[in-house]
């Protein structure tokens, strides 16, 4: 008798907000190669092309085994001809030259580099790379006039640049409630983004401040900011109204309590005790951390705390799936009933979920 060894074919649903993705990932080397490509795609501003991209890559992260042959792939979505090629050429040869020589181009270094500053984004990036800005002291050269941001963020380049360890956001967390709390007894604050999700090392440092009593949020930034500062933990603020999703995805109609959105760019100066010689002896030595503070009213909590969380691709999959499939709107202040012509109340992540008519998904788990 023979017995023919079959291929596990892999198989998953085409949206990200219905599939649970940890942080165990089995194909980083397929993944690791797609993002370069999606990143390079949304630094020349190609959005398109860098969700399409970003697409493929988190399927492959929700596989539960490596990947080996292309016929494993035949059942799954969002792999278009392009991530497929990319695929094939790593299995074939250990790598994708595509990946490979984007890395190592002269504008792919160069835009990473640049855009790697706080407050410097793919438009600006470009503008001074055409003019032959390649490197950060081609820039300091240049004479350009650096906005406030900028300026910080070329101060403390190195640290921002720095991931940002799970100790770090824990010392940041203690910090930030006690500011809070020292301003505003009883509100409650969330550490969000990444590190909700498990990870281990991030970009930055999320957290989502509210009040049990709605309302009593209300000018409790500046607050909180004023205290920061006063003890010196404040390297870099701009306190802004959020308006990045509205202005974008955001619902049929504005909420009406929108402008209460407040949101707070950082930049944390976290003292650290550092072990010097084998006496043991310690030393201390500051680090510069980047900081999201963002005030809700408890009303929108639950969208808030899901559409901070992330993952951005999580996020994006979905509003696609709110407007698409449902035909609601979702933001993190809301969420819109188009057929119905009504806000949906919600006071959890998991009542959300339910409008949405999706399984829940815990933070963990939206790794995509
Ligand atoms: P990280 O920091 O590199 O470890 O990664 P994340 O997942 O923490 O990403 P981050 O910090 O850029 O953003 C956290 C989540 O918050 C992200 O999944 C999407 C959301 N988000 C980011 N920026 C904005 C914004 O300007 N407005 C709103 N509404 N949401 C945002
Ligand atoms: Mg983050």
């Amino acid at each position: 008798e023979k017995y023919f060894l079959l291929p596990v074919l892999f198989s998953a649903p085409s949206y990200a907000c219905k599939r649970r993705t940890t942080l165990k990932n089995h194909n980083t080397l397929l993944t690791e190669a797609l993002s370069i490509l999606a990143e390079s795609a949304e630094l020349n501003e190609d959005e398109g092309r860098g969700v399409a991209f970003r697409r493929a890559a988190a399927v492959l992260k929700c596989l539960p085994k490596a990947v080996s042959s292309m016929e494993q792939l035949r059942g799954l979505p969002c792999l278009g001809d392009h991530s497929m090629r990319v695929i094939k050429d790593i299995l074939e040869n250990g790598a994708s030259s595509e990946a490979e020589s984007t890395k190592q181009s002269e504008r792919f270094k160069a835009l990473k580099v640049l855009t790697g500053i706080f407050g410097v984004g793919a438009k600006t990036a470009d503008r001074w790379f055409r003019e032959g800005i390649h490197s950060l002291s081609q820039l300091q050269e240049s004479g350009h006039t650096l906005n406030q941001a900028q300026q910080a963020g070329l101060q403390f380049y190195d640290d921002i640049n720095l991931p940002v360890s799970k100790t770090e956001a824990d010392a940041i967390s203690e910090i930030v409630e006690k500011a809070v709390h020292a301003v505003l007894p009883g509100a409650e604050i969330t550490l969000t983004g990444g590190f909700r999700r498990g990870k281990l090392t991030g970009h930055d440092v999320d957290f989502l401040i509210t009040h049990p009593e709605e309302g009593k949020e209300e000018g409790l930034m500046p607050k909180v900011v004023s205290w920061l500062e006063s003890q010196g933990f404040l390297l870099y603020q701009k306190t802004t109204r959020n308006s990045y999703l509205e202005s974008k995805d955001g619902p049929g109609r504005p909420a009406s309590n929108m402008d209460r959105f407040e949101r707070c760019l950082s930049i944390f100066k976290l003292t650290k005790d550092r072990c010097v010689g084998q006496k043991q002896g310690t030393k201390q030595s500051a680090t510069a951390v980047r900081v999201d503070l963002v005030v809700s009213p408890v009303s929108q909590f639950a969208f808030a705390l899901l559409g901070w969380t992330g993952s951005k691709l999580f996020e994006r999959e979905l509003r696609r799936w709110a407007g698409h499939e449902k035909a609601m709107s979702l933001s993190s202040h809301a969420l819109y009933d188009n057929k119905q012509s009504r806000y949906l109340r919600a006071s959890s992540e998991e009542e959300i979920f339910a409008h949405l008519g999706l399984e829940y998904i815990p933070p963990t788990e939206r790794n995509a």
